[in-house]
């Protein structure tokens, strides 16, 4: 099949899933062609059968705001006339990726090509809940020609939110179960903890609904308990009150800000326990990454993380609820042997239930699925 694969190229776990789902229907022997304003960072190197085709926007003085919405529609439509005609747009995200592929399919025109929409959360969540965009996610769902949501939560939220009846799919995330990874060059432990403290570690885009001050607090409490490190992977907005806070609470020395990685499976090698203290999080790949490194995994039983992490491979909380988080988080570092064995059981849901062998196929039943439909359609 031929097919678009539409997404942002940021640290996030839309653009990491999209650039995996890439790649790998690219192994499939599929043709794919990947648009974006830049390089997804997965596909920075090369990988055959697989094509990037970057969104310009001309900028003009009447333009206060560059209408990237139409140059990635245009840029869809071009790919699809330079490739012969697209099977499939499959759009991750909705606004405004879902948006400018229902004006491409519109544009292009020619019958063939399918809308495919994943939803991944913020969008349905956060941007979905700005009253400005409701109307065009609704209408844009609803043209789709399959819509899929990444967990069980996200699917419900969509229909209450924005259409009762609406058919979404749901198709979980799914993670790279290698060992070792190409490109990972392992962590040295004694380079973060040269004394054996314990490793914490926390991964995000340092967005407000990650809550990266509990995370630092929580560490504080644990630092209370016993010799330990906190490592942040990533960058954001809020990476600067977090680092405040480090020192207000005392802490510069135990703390380490690693700044936005590539590869997290190298740095999740180092890691005694992941911190996840979101208040929202759709389905939280990043728990999802430390399972198959089996590292267990302290986070809040909040949107579609407990579909995620089950009671073997971690502790769930309250949003908020430092005390207990600390509490789960010296309790494992203080008992090896549970560590051991949650990492064990969480890698082993990984492998059985998210694995990229299981999902990808998912995704081409459901590409076959629409396009079967329509050619029967036309048959018929
Ligand atoms: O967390 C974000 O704001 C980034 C966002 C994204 O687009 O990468 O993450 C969402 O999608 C991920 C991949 O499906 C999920 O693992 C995250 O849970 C979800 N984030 C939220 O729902 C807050």
């Amino acid at each position: 099949m031929r097919i678009a694969i539409v997404c942002y190229p940021t640290h996030g776990g839309s653009g990491v899933v999209a650039s995996e789902l890439a790649m790998g229907l690219a192994r499939t022997g599929h043709e794919v062609h990947v648009v974006s304003y830049a390089t997804p960072f997965r596909l920075r190197r090369f990988h055959p059968g697989l094509r990037f085709h970057e969104v310009e926007i001309a900028s003009y003085p009447l333009f206060r705001f560059p209408p990237y919405t139409l140059g990635l529609a245009t840029k869809l439509a071009e790919v699809a006339d330079e490739c012969g005609g697209l099977d499939v747009i499959h759009a991750h995200y909705a606004v405004p990726n879902a948006v400018s592929a229902f004006l491409a399919r519109e544009i292009i025109g020619s019958g063939r090509t399918r809308l495919v929409t994943t939803l991944h959360g913020t969008d349905i969540t956060l941007v979905g809940a700005d009253r400005s965009f409701d109307r065009v996610i609704r209408f844009t769902l609803e043209r789709s020609d399959a819509v899929t949501a990444v967990s069980d939560y996200l699917a419900e939220r969509t229909r209450r939110d924005f259409s009762p009846n609406l058919d979404v799919e749901v198709i979980p995330n799914f993670v790279d179960i290698r060992e070792r990874r190409p490109g990972n060059e392992g962590c040295a432990r004694e380079a973060w903890a040269p004394n054996g403290e314990s490793i914490l570690m926390h991964i995000s885009n340092f967005r407000p609904v990650k809550r990266v001050s509990d995370v630092v607090r929580v560490f504080e409490r644990v630092r209370r308990a016993l010799p330990a490190r906190l490592v942040f992977v990533g960058e954001g907005p809020e990476r600067l009150f977090a680092q405040q806070l480090v020192r207000e609470l005392d802490l510069v020395g135990d703390v380490i800000f690693l700044g936005q990685q590539d590869d997290i499976q190298g740095p999740l090698g180092c890691a005694d326990l992941l911190l996840l203290p979101s208040e929202q999080e759709s389905f939280g790949l990043t728990a999802l990454e430390a399972m198959v490194n089996r590292v267990p995994v302290i986070a809040t039983r909040i949107g579609g993380l407990p579909e995620v992490v089950t009671p073997d491979a971690g502790f769930l909380f309250d949003v908020g609820d430092v005390g207990g988080m600390a509490g789960a988080a010296v309790r494992l570092l203080r008992d090896e042997p549970l560590r051991r064995a949650m990492g064990v059981s969480g890698r082993a849901r990984a492998v059985s239930r998210f694995a990229r062998s299981r999902i990808l196929p998912r995704y081409e039943a459901l590409y076959a699925r629409v396009t079967e439909r329509e050619r029967a359609a036309v048959a018929g």
